[in-house]
C-alpha cells in the first residue's frame, strides 16, 4: 500500500461492495471514517478532485450497502465525487495512479469497472442516463434499481430539467438523489439554488431530521413498512416543492452524513416505485478543515501537504512562472471593460477556471454566472448583443460543445457580435477525454460568419482578443490550459524594420488589436514551411532550427491568410500545418481545402490529433504520445520528407 501511515484494516478488508453489505451499522461508520482518511491521504499525494468526494463518503457507503451494485445502477453526475466509490469497488490500490498515464481515470469509465454504470465528466447527464437504464430494465423485465446522484450545481443545467420533465410524467422506477451542498465549483447560483436553500433553512431541516429519526426507530416488515414509509414520507414532504410539482415523490431533506438516517431512508424509498427524489444535505470538503473552509480551492487540487494544506508539486509552488493564458484573458477582460462599458462577461459556472474572479469583483453589475448552463450562456449573449451590449462568453472548449446549436442558430446566423474566449483548448492533461479541447477548430470552422483565432503566445492572445472584441460579428479566440510560452530562440521575422522576434517583448497595455486575417512570419528557412495554428509555435520554431524551415504563426483559422499560404507554397517544397486540434476538419484541413479549391498542387503534411481519444496523463506525456513535442514533430516531418510521396 502506498499510504501506510494509518490503520485502515477495515477498509482494507473491503474488496467489493459485497463486503460492505456484511458490516454492522457500527462498522459502517468506522468504514466511512477510514474511507475519508484514505481519500485524504490519497488525493493529497496524487492531486485530483477532493472537496466533492469528501462530501459523498457516507452517501457512497450507504448506496453500496443498500443497493445491489453493480446489478443496480448508480449513475454519478459529473463523476468528480466518485473517488470513494472507486475505493470501495476494487480500485483502492489503484488510487496511487489516479489520473496519471496508464492509471485509473478521475471520472467514472465503463471500461474501467462494471460498477461505473455510466461514463461522465460533463455535468447534468445522470438523470437522463439513469432514466434510460430504468426504461431498458423494464423492457428486459429486470427488477433493478436505477439511481442518479446529482449535485445542486449540476441540477442547474437544462439537461437535468429535460430529464426531470420526462421522468416526472412517466412511471419509471427512478431514484434521483439530490446532493445539495450549496456549492457548484463556486457558490451555487440561481433561483433553484434559492429554492433549495429555503427547503434546508434551519428549523425545517432540523425538525424533519428529528422526525425522520423517530419514524425510523423500529423498521417494520415489508408490507407494513411500505405503508409506514408512505406516512413517513408524507411527513417529510414539504408541500409545493418544485420536484413534487414535476411529478416526483420528494423525500427529505436529510443529513447526508448521518448513516443512521441515510440507510433506513434509502431502504424505505426502495420499497416505493415511480420517480422519486431524495434531497440530502452534505458539506463539501467534509472532515478536512482546510477544504471545509475553502471548498473552491480544494475542488480540484494538485498534490499537497495534509498537515499544512500547502501544495507540494513544483509547478504549483513555482512563483516565478509566466502567467497562464487564463490570467492573460482575465487581465484583458478587466482592461477592456474599463475602456468600454458595453462589455459584459458571462461564465457558465466557471468563474475561477476561466479567470473571471477579478472581473466579477470589479464589475459585479456586468458579470453573469449563469450556472452550469452553456446553452443558455450563449443565447443570453446573443440577446445582449442584439441590444447594444458587447458580451464576452468565457467558456472551456469542451463545454462549448454543449451549446453548438445556440452558437449556430442564435449567434452565427444572426451575425451577432459575441466574443467566445475559449479556454482549455487542446490538451488538458489529467481530466482526460471528456475534457480535452480537441474539436473546437473543427466544429467552429464550418459555421458561416465565425472568425476563429489561435494565438501563439501572450502578446498574440491579448492582441487577438482585442481584434475579436472590435470585430463586427461572432468571433472566437482559443487558447490552452497552462502558462504562456516564453520563446528564448531568436528568430528572423519578415516584419519591416525588425530582425528579431518580438515574442517576448512586454505586453502592450494599450489594448492594441492585431491585423485582421493576417499571419506573422517568425522564421525564414528553405524547402519546408511550417504553418502553426496556436501555441505549438515555440516547439515549431525549435523544430525549424533543426530543419532550417520557415515558420509562420497563422493566428487566424478563419479567415485564412491565403496570401501567406500562397507565398509559402511558392518558396517551399513542403507545407506542414501544426495544431492541437483533431486533424479531421481542423486548421490543416482548412489549408488543404484552400489548396484544392485553388488547384494548387503542393505537398502538405497535417500534424494534429489523429482520430482517437486523448486519454488522461500529464500534458508533457500526452504531447509526446501524440507526437506533438519537438522529437515527435521532427520525426513526422522527416519521415514525410524522406518518403517517396510525389507532389
Ligand atoms: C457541462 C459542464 N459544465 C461545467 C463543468 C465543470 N464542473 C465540474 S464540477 C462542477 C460543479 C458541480 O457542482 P455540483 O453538481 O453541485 O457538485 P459538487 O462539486 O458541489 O459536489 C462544474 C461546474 C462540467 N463538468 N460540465
Amino acid at each position: 500500500m502506498p499510504f501506510s501511515k494509518s490503520n485502515w484494516s477495515l477498509l482494507e478488508s473491503i474488496n467489493s461492495p459485497a463486503d460492505v453489505r456484511k458490516l454492522s451499522s457500527q462498522q459502517l461508520k468506522e468504514l466511512a471514517r477510514q474511507l475519508r482518511e484514505f481519500l485524504l491521504e490519497s488525493v493529497s499525494s496524487t492531486g485530483g478532485h477532493l472537496s466533492a468526494g469528501l462530501g459523498t463518503v457516507e452517501l457512497t457507503v450507504a448506496l453500496h450497502y443498500v443497493f445491489n451494485t453493480p446489478y443496480d445502477r448508480l449513475v454519478w453526475d459529473v463523476g468528480h465525487q466518485t473517488y470513494p466509490h472507486k475505493i470501495l469497488t476494487g480500485r483502492r490500490d489503484k488510487m496511487a495512479g489516479l489520473r496519471q498515464k496508464g492509471g485509473i481515470a478521475g471520472f467514472p469509465k465503463r471500461e474501467e469497472s462494471e460498477y461505473d454504470a455510466f461514463g461522465t465528466g460533463h455535468s447534468s447527464t445522470s438523470i437522463a442516463a439513469a432514466l434510460g437504464m430504468s426504461i431498458a430494465a423494464r423492457q428486459h423485465r429486470e427488477n433493478r434499481h436505477c439511481v442518479a446522484i446529482i449535485g445542486d450545481g449540476a441540477m442547474t443545467a437544462g439537461m437535468a430539467f429535460e430529464a426531470l420533465n420526462h421522468a416526472g410524467d412517466s412511471d419509471a422506477n427512478l431514484l434521483v438523489i439530490l446532493n445539495d451542498n450549496d456549492m457548484s465549483i463556486s457558490p451555487n447560483v440561481g433561483a433553484l439554488s434559492n429554492h433549495l436553500t429555503r427547503l434546508l433553512s434551519g428549523d425545517l431541516f432540523s425538525t424533519l431530521r428529528e422526525g425522520s429519526k423517530k419514524v425510523l426507530e423500529n423498521i417494520p416488515p415489508a408490507l407494513e413498512l411500505a405503508r409506514r414509509t408512505e406516512e413517513h414520507v408524507k411527513g417529510m414532504i414539504v408541500p409545493g416543492t418544485l420536484f413534487e410539482e414535476l411529478g416526483f415523490t420528494y423525500f427529505g431533506p436529510v443529513d447526508g452524513h448521518d448513516l443512521d438516517t441515510l440507510i433506513p431512508v434509502l431502504k424505505n424509498i426502495n420499497q416505493q416505485t415511480g420517480p422519486r427524489l431524495l434531497h440530502i444535505r452534505t458539506q463539501k470538503g467534509k472532515g478536512y478543515f482546510p477544504a471545509e473552509d475553502a471548498p473552491v480551492k480544494y475542488h480540484a487540487t494538485s498534490a499537497f501537504d495534509l498537515s499544512t494544506g500547502k501544495a507540494t508539486t513544483a509547478a504549483a509552488t513555482n512563483t516565478s512562472k509566466s502567467p497562464s493564458y487564463t490570467e492573460v484573458f482575465g487581465q484583458w477582460l478587466c482592461d477592456m471593460a474599463t475602456q468600454d462599458e458595453r462589455l459584459v462577461g458571462i461564465t457558465p459556472a466557471m468563474r475561477e477556471g476561466s479567470g473571471l474572479v477579478e472581473f466579477s469583483e470589479k464589475f459585479p453589475q456586468r458579470y453573469f454566472d449563469v450556472g452550469i448552463a452553456e446553452q443558455h450562456a450563449v443565447t443570453l449573449a446573443a440577446g445582449m448583443a442584439c441590444d447594444g451590449l458587447k458580451p464576452v462568453v468565457a467558456i472551456y472548449s469542451t463545454f462549448l460543445q454543449r451549446a453548438y446549436d445556440q452558437l449556430i442558430h442564435d449567434v452565427a446566423i444572426q451575425n451577432l457580435s459575441v466574443v467566445f474566449a475559449i479556454d482549455r483548448a487542446g490538451i488538458v492533461g489529467a481530466d482526460g477525454p471528456t475534457h480535452t479541447g480537441a474539436y473546437d477548430l473543427s466544429f467552429l470552422r464550418c459555421i458561416p460568419n465565425m472568425v476563429i483565432m489561435t494565438p501563439a503566445d501572450e502578446a498574440e492572445c491579448r492582441g487577438l482578443l482585442t481584434t475579436a472584441f472590435l470585430h463586427d460579428g461572432p468571433s472566437a479566440v482559443r487558447y490552452p490550459r497552462g502558462c504562456v510560452h516564453n520563446l528564448s530562440t531568436a528568430v528572423n521575422t519578415n516584419e519591416a524594420g525588425k530582425t528579431k522576434s518580438g515574442h517576448n517583448k512586454s505586453i502592450n497595455d494599450k489594448l492594441q488589436s492585431l491585423p485582421f486575417g493576417q499571419a506573422k512570419q517568425y522564421r525564414q528557412g528553405k524547402k519546408i514551411a511550417i504553418l502553426v495554428f496556436g501555441t505549438l509555435l515555440s516547439t515549431a520554431i525549435e523544430v525549424a532550427e533543426e530543419l532550417d524551415a520557415s515558420v509562420y504563426s497563422m493566428r487566424f483559422v478563419k479567415p485564412l491568410d491565403t496570401n501567406t499560404i500562397k507565398t509559402a507554397v511558392e518558396q517551399h517544397d513542403l507545407l506542414v500545418t501544426i495544431e492541437d486540434n483533431a486533424i479531421a476538419g481542423g486548421a490543416g484541413s482548412a489549408v488543404s481545402e484552400y489548396l484544392n479549391e485553388q488547384n494548387i498542387n503542393t505537398r502538405l503534411l497535417q500534424i494534429g490529433f489523429p482520430d482517437e481519444l486523448i486519454n488522461h496523463g500529464s500534458p508533457d506525456e500526452l504531447l509526446s504520445d501524440w507526437k506533438l513535442d519537438k522529437p515527435g514533430i521532427l520525426q513526422t516531418i522527416q519521415e514525410r520528407v524522406n518518403s517517396n510521396v510525389s507532389p
